[in-house]
């Protein structure tokens, strides 16, 4: 099982599709990035960690449909539509018409990304962590800023004051909350913990399952060096005043971990980790340059754990 957001994220998520029988996995994602564009939900992590598993994922850019063209984004632009900053290229746009539609119809998130996840032959179990909109809301010196529009449109420049998770009138969906109770294992991506991760524990009822689930829970640092591999996690971390490098790691995800696993280049930092209350601190390789790469981490992180591997995959590697 592994808590996912962003790219970080879905690479993870494929680096454990290649360590573990691909039934055996669930990905709880995070829906604080979701927003709406000309009258579409769009939910980027969710379809980040989709495009990824299905294997049609824009590897470059990390997100997007490889090879997709622009012609609707081209028109909507030619309209004078508004917010034609966030690039949805057709494809895209076609998932998010389909999503509307189900959503129009009643269906829940949750029941519609395990359809979208079938439909592009994406084995493991892809779940968001709430069927009810719960937006990530950043605050800068220009007042309150819908994610996208940061991340995006503004490309994370301004300095983030305070993160704001508009999680109250959400809830950890019952699918999320069984998968959280029946793992053996959580794994919680390299993702930026205040953008991918704390958005999901910030909902009613999240860090209550993390405490009380008979699983490992073990988190990957997305710092090497205290640098972020992609991303203004280490710039927002400096803004918010919450320290740096894995310690901070540590400070934000508290006692729900069991593991945090750090980069074999930070084994300096194990003894400090381990007196600030880090009950294990693990080596590894954890840049996750390519899908070896992913799935070499993915395994060490299992080995670790003690998880049954999927061996014919071992051998063929
Ligand atoms: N990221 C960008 O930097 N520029 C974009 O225009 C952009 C469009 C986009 C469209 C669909 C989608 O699913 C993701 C998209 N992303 C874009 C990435 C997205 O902003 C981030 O992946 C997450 O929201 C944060 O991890």
């Amino acid at each position: 099982m592994l808590l996912a957001g962003g790219v970080g994220g879905a690479r993870m998520a494929r680096g454990l599709v290649g360590a573990l029988p691909p039934d055996s996995l669930s990905v709880i994602v995070n829906i604080g990035d979701d927003e709406r564009f000309h009258g579409l939900t769009v939910c980027p992590d969710l379809d980040t960690v989709i495009y990824t598993l299905g294997n049609v994922v824009h590897a470059q850019q990390g997100w997007g449909v490889a090879g997709d063209t622009a012609n609707a984004l081209g028109m909507l632009r030619k309209l004078g539509a508004a917010d034609t900053w966030m690039h949805l290229g057709d494809g895209d746009i076609g998932l998010h018409l389909f999503r509307a539609q189900c959503l129009a119809e009643g269906a829940s998130l949750t029941s519609i990304t395990a359809r979208i996840a079938k439909a592009l032959k994406v084995k493991a179990a892809v779940m968001p962590a709430s069927d009810d909109p719960a937006p990530t809301l950043i605050e800068t010196d220009e007042g309150s800023q819908r994610f996208q529009q940061w991340f995006v449109q503004q490309r994370a420049q301004p300095a983030v004051r305070a993160l704001r998770y508009m999680t109250d009138e959400a809830r950890l969906s019952g699918a999320a909350a069984q998968a959280l109770a029946e793992a053996d294992l959580i794994v919680i991506a390299p993702s930026n913990p205040l953008l991918s991760i704390l958005p999901m524990l910030a909902l009613p009822g999240f860090r209550d399952a993390l405490a009380k689930t008979r699983a490992q829970r073990v988190a990957v640092s997305p710092l090497i060096g205290g640098r972020a591999i992609k991303g203004p996690l280490d710039r927002m971390l400096g803004d918010l005043a919450i320290g740096e490098g894995n310690a901070a790691i540590a400070t934000l995800y508290g006692d729900l971990l069991d593991r945090l696993v750090i980069d074999e280049s930070d084994h300096a930092d194990v003894d400090r980790l381990k007196a600030a209350g880090v009950p294990q601190v693990q080596l590894a390789a954890t840049r996750i340059g390519d899908r070896a790469a992913a799935t070499e981490l993915a395994r060490a992180v299992l080995l670790a754990s003690g998880v049954e591997l999927n061996h014919d995959v071992w051998r063929t590697a």
